[in-house]
């Protein structure tokens, strides 16, 4: 078996003083937190698309500028075994536990989806094989039903019925091929699922087909016994002008609205967090609180840009307050951080990749030694606690308690007059966070 990242070994934990880049600063797996290791916490995953697929290509320079160690190879179906071999060995070589892909991603298209199938089959097999000596596992399969041309006008919401019957065909496929790989997650983002212009749009057929689409998604799941977690992506926009999927509030409502909450969860992704005008936490915190917190997709994207640049994460302030409502659902279950992320276009060598895994590993590291501080400490469960106080005893529990109409609420207003109010002490907060990311405290 040739290797594909020569000259890059196991990446070792050297400690937050190491200069090596190809050595983790603050990712030591094994160390345990509140009686879990570290890669139990973070369950980390690599995406088949950006890693293996991604081009570094852009609007202005289509080609891309990656170089790979599998640029040579010519026929598709080796292109794909060859990408098999280097996805296990570049996630066992940084440790990492699981992957995520697209059923385009693994295997190209064929003329006809039988052909298509025969080939995800194939390569399945494949993945199957190395899955026996390797401990590396699948965190979510997913369908690609955006880039094809057939997909114009959306998948599930497509104005064509003959659309929405093959993405069926396709999820049906990669649901079953995700099961066979032994997969925790089935993740839908619905990349065309949305509008360019309401003017030839039938929003309420469209939204209705949507949710016929799951609907017919949970129960083949049912059927063939698939455990695992389905999921719903939320995005708010790219490539289409409007999508369905909007942000958190948005699916849950949806998906409540259609009696499929029990059925779905959500995976969270930072980039798409901020393109709908949210902070990552925000759309992490409506998730979680409606139980709904499946998994994340780690990546960050510029403030400046509008769009989905996918970037490694960073920013340890992100990543510490996304670990923070990680931490207060009380950890992961099937899901995990799955990095949705790529190099960027002038990083085009193979060891940018590593890097930019290490990068963001790192930073969720500290992010979770951070987090699980400031939860031990009850840093701000304390303070809000004090802060709706009022809720607790007298006119306040009577509300909770839905004991208090307007007549009661008017009483006791004429009879106490003006409210007493505290300060929000944002500013003391924000301080004690980079007393505790800094290790000040
Ligand atoms: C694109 C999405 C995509 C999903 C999987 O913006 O993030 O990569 O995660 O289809
Ligand atoms: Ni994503
Ligand atoms: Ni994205």
């Amino acid at each position: 078996m040739s290797e594909f990242f020569k000259g890059v070994g196991k990446i070792p934990y050297e400690g937050p003083g190491s200069d090596n880049p190809l050595a983790f600063k603050y990712y030591n797996p094994d160390e345990v937190i509140g009686g879990k290791t570290m890669k139990e916490h973070l369950r980390f995953s690599v995406a088949y698309w950006h890693t293996f697929q991604a081009r570094g290509g852009d609007m202005f320079g289509m080609g891309g500028s990656a170089l790979r160690p599998w640029d040579d190879i010519q026929d598709p179906m080796d292109l794909a075994y060859a990408k098999v071999e280097a996805c296990f060995e570049f996630c066992e070589k940084l440790g990492v536990p699981f992957f995520c892909f697209h059923d385009r991603d693994i295997a190209p298209e064929a003329d006809t989806l039988r052909e298509t199938n025969k080939r995800l089959d194939l390569v399945v097999e494949r993945i199957k094989d190395r899955m026996k000596n390797s401990p590396v596992k699948l965190l979510w399969g997913t369908t690609n039903a955006f880039s094809h041309r057939r997909f114009t006008h959306g998948a599930a919401t497509s104005n064509h019925a003959e659309v929405f019957a093959y993405a069926a065909s396709q999820v049906k496929k990669a649901m079953e091929i995700t099961k066979e790989l032994g997969g925790q997650n089935y993740v839908f983002w619905g990349g065309r699922e949305g509008y360019e212009t309401l003017l030839n749009t039938d929003m309420k057929l469209e939204l209705d087909n949507m949710a016929r689409f799951l609907s017919m998604a949970a129960d083949y799941a049912k059927e063939i016994g698939f455990d695992g977690q389905l999921l719903i992506e939320p995005k708010p926009k790219e490539p289409t002008k409007h999508q369905y999927d909007f942000d958190a509030a948005t699916v849950i409502g949806f998906l409540k609205q259609n009696g499929l909450d029990a059925y779905f969860k959500l995976n969270i992704e930072a980039n798409h967090a901020t393109l709908a005008q949210h902070t990552f936490q925000h759309d992490l915190r409506v998730a979680r609180i409606n139980n709904m917190l499946g998994s994340i997709d780690a990546n960050q994207g510029d403030l400046l840009l509008g769009w989905d640049t996918d970037q490694f994460p960073t920013n340890i302030y992100e990543t510490t307050l996304a670990m923070y409502e990680v931490l207060k659902m009380g950890g992961f279950d099937k899901g995990g951080l799955n990095f949705d992320a790529k190099v960027r276009r002038a990083s085009f060598e193979p060891v940018d990749m590593f890097y930019g895994h290490i990068a963001g590993m790192d930073a969720f590291a500290k992010g979770l030694k951070v987090a699980y501080r400031l939860v031990e400490d009850g840093v701000f469960d304390k303070f809000i606690k004090e802060r709706y106080k009022s809720y607790e005893t007298g006119i306040g529990k009577d509300i909770v308690e839905g004991k208090a109409g307007f007549r009661e609420l008017e009483a006791y207003t004429l009879e106490h007059g003006e409210p007493q109010l505290s300060s929000g002490r944002q500013e003391v907060l924000e301080a004690i966070l980079n007393q505790y990311i800094l290790e000040t405290k």
